[in-house]
């Protein structure tokens, strides 16, 4: 019996021995016939948008917005848990257009919006089957503010992300919190409040609201590895497209200094794109990742009553130019009050920014970094911790590019002829963006060295960009 099996399995070998033999003689054939004309195609890249937007809203908002304190307050004041519960029973912000938030979005140039779903606080500005702390079940409001938004980025065509802040939790048992727990309530198991409370909600999130552009995620406390690739594959079940922050894993601080291993785990865990530390913009960003960089328009995230110090549209322009210019994203903050209101200051700051995008927006919007071999002239000053004060000590002029054009940024207006070195390519033509006729102007070019002769006054104080168009 086991002779005659092992005779027919010889004979079955023979046989399969000839077909391997036959395939191989055919098959490269067919593969290279198959292969040549159509190229690989490329590795995924989810977060290719982001160079094409370049320019987000932030959004934080919560019940903490009423005391007018900033989003932090019950934990710097250690408001008790049940003190601060009460103000989900006050929060009505009657005042709350979702389609304003949007065009004031869209006016100032912004493509992307990513709004706090539930911040340190743990409140869910969501309507939540998980957790009854949230604007639907325990406000007088009860309308669910991110569904809203979510119907109001559709019709106006900009990116919805959401904010959740995985590991802090103040209001849940066992929530990370930053100095420690200050109130009896708090006191749990972090795991438990993971699985319980921030991988169901984020379901929710992901399963409610539409396309989510991105999961911002922050302050990873007690964050692991393998609870970061619990979030991730959560992420990708629901919504592949969704993009993941660095913040999951490491806090924004910590991104300059993180190891070729560090990073190369971020991308095995799922991670789309660097965040930078608040206010930072990067002096050397990471080359081969995909970055954002977050931004106060006064000094404060959440709403601050006091808080009047708001940075010019000139500095904002300059900021936005240079996260371009070093490939970056730029996300920057409103605090809507508890009326549910964008401060005018902020509207109107950002108005003028989507003014001069009108007019410039060729030398963002898809741009990054310039070939220049002359490396781009470096900030004179270091900038506050808050990123203040980059409009007034920063370089003269930054540099932006996309393929065949060049654009350089004046911030200051040069009193002479305009030399720029280091320029790759030959130059054909030199105009400036904020001229509708885009006329020429005079230029030479020696070697890589290119003169251009400039009107004797700028375009636009703020920022007046030439564009080069090379060959
Ligand atoms: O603690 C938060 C803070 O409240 C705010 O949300 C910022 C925005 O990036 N992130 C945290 C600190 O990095």
């Amino acid at each position: 019996m086991n002779r005659s099996m092992n005779v027919l399995s010889r004979g079955k070998q023979n046989w399969l021995k000839l077909a391997v033999v036959g395939l191989m003689v055919l098959f490269p054939l067919a593969t290279t016939r198959a292969a040549a004309p159509e190229p690989q195609p490329p590795a995924q890249d989810r977060a290719a948008w982001m160079d094409e937007a370049r320019f987000g809203m932030f959004i934080h908002w919560g019940i903490y917005s009423q005391l007018g304190r900033g989003e932090w307050v019950m934990n710097r004041e250690k408001i008790p848990v049940a003190e601060y519960e009460k103000l989900a029973a006050t929060f009505n912000p009657v005042k709350f257009n979702a389609e304003e938030w949007v065009r004031i979005a869209k006016d100032a140039g912004m493509r992307y919006i990513v709004i706090t779903s539930k911040h340190h606080d743990g409140f869910a500005m969501f309507g939540s089957k998980v957790s009854p702390y949230n604007i639907v079940d325990a406000t007088p409001f009860k309308r669910d503010p991110l569904k809203e938004l979510a119907a109001a980025c559709q019709k106006y065509g900009i990116r919805l992300g959401f904010y959740y802040s995985h590991a802090q939790d103040w209001h849940h048992p066992g929530g990370a919190i930053s100095r420690g727990p200050w109130d009896p309530r708090q006191k749990g198991d972090f795991d438990t409040y993971f699985q319980k409370k921030a991988l169901p909600q984020i379901r929710e999130l992901l399963t409610g609201y539409g396309p989510v552009a991105v999961l911002w995620c922050d302050t990873p406390w007690q964050m692991t590895p393998e609870k970061a690739r619990q979030i991730t594959r959560l992420v990708r079940e629901l919504q592949p497209a969704t993009l993941i922050n660095s913040r999951i894993l490491y806090h924004g601080r910590d991104i300059p200094s993180l190891s070729p291993e560090q990073l190369s785990e971020l991308r095995d865990i799922g991670v789309d794109f660097l965040s930078y530390g608040d206010r930072q913009i990067p002096a050397n960003p990471f080359p081969d990742w995909h970055w954002e960089t977050c931004m106060t328009l006064n000094r404060s995230w959440g709403y601050r009553a006091d808080d009047h110090d708001w940075k010019t549209p000139a500095t904002v322009i300059r900021m936005l130019v240079e996260v371009t210019s070093k490939g970056g994203s730029f996300l920057l903050n409103v605090g809507p009050t508890a009326e549910g209101v964008i401060q005018p200051e902020a509207v109107a700051i950002l108005r003028q920014v989507g003014d001069w995008l009108k007019v410039n927006g060729e030398s963002i919007y898809g741009a990054g970094r310039a070939n220049l071999k002359s490396p781009a002239p470096a900030a004179r000053a270091p900038r506050g911790r808050r990123g203040e004060g980059a409009a007034e000590t920063g370089p003269d002029w930054l540099a932006t590019a996309r393929p065949g054009k060049l654009y350089i940024h004046l911030f200051r207006w040069p009193q002479e002829p305009f030399a720029l070195k280091g320029v790759s390519g030959s130059v054909e033509k030199v105009s400036l963006l904020a001229d509708p006729a885009h006329e020429p102007l005079r230029f030479q070019q020696d070697d890589d060295t290119v003169t251009v002769h400039l009107p004797p006054k700028a375009l636009d104080d703020r920022d007046t960009v030439l564009c080069l168009e090379l060959r």
